[in-house]
């Protein structure tokens, strides 16, 4: 059994272990809480951030590669195109950019709007962030001009990437995105799999419901 450590990005792979339809088990780990008084998740992650998985006596962090790992080991599936396949390369790009493009500087763009004492909101380092967010997001406007899912015609594990972190820059209040990432945020997320993800994902569901009633 696969065990998921926390929510966050680990929706990312609740939302792919659906899709797969493989057998896992969601723990919590409340970061607002302070991880340094879960100590069972620090033994599992040290640096304590999330996401993170055990599988057998494999553990891992970082969402990309923990998606990696179980497309490749339980694969093969449509969710990852073959190396071979011409959807392949725009797949393995937009499944990166999700996260290293997208939700990463995001993140800092969320933490110092949000989080940060008043006085250092409006840092140098934000508003640089948000800038790389938005070059990167126009790369995925392209995209969407010309095919209904990043890698073409099919949804795969590259729009789980960049759909979290759509709804994450949306739902931070820090970014209100345009009709046809709309449009596509709709499509991915009308899926079955989303929605089963979103059930087990109660604090994602919370803060979802939250952010859409405001
Ligand atoms: N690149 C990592 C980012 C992980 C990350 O930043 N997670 C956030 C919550 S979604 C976190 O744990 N933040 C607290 C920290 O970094 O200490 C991934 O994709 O898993």
């Amino acid at each position: 059994m696969i065990t998921v450590f926390g929510e966050g990005r680990g929706f990312r792979v609740v939302w792919l272990l659906e899709e797969m339809g493989l057998p896992y088990r969601l723990r919590p780990v409340d970061l607002l809480a302070g991880v340094e008084n879960d100590p069972d998740y620090l033994a599992v992650n040290p640096a304590g951030f999330i996401p993170a998985i055990q599988d057998g006596d494999a553990t891992m962090v970082e969402s990309i590669a923990i998606m990696e790992y179980l497309l490749a080991r339980y694969g093969p599936t449509p969710l990852a195109p073959d190396p071979r396949d011409p959807a392949f390369p725009a797949y393995q790009q937009f499944l990166h950019l999700g996260e290293a493009g997208l939700a990463a500087p995001m993140y800092f763009v969320v933490v110092s709007r949000n989080l940060a004492p008043e006085a250092e909101r409006r840092n140098w380092g934000a508003g640089k962030a948000l800038e790389v967010f938005e070059s990167r997001l126009g790369l995925v406007t392209r995209q969407l001009a010309r095919s209904p899912y990043l890698a073409g015609e099919a949804f795969t594990a590259a729009d789980i990437s960049v759909t979290y972190a759509l709804e994450f820059a949306q739902r931070t209040g820090c970014f209100t995105l345009g009709e046809a990432e709309k449009a596509y945020v709709a499509r991915t997320t009308g899926r079955d799999a989303y929605r089963r993800a979103m059930d087990t994902c109660q604090a994602t569901k919370a803060w979802a419901a939250e952010a859409a009633a405001r």
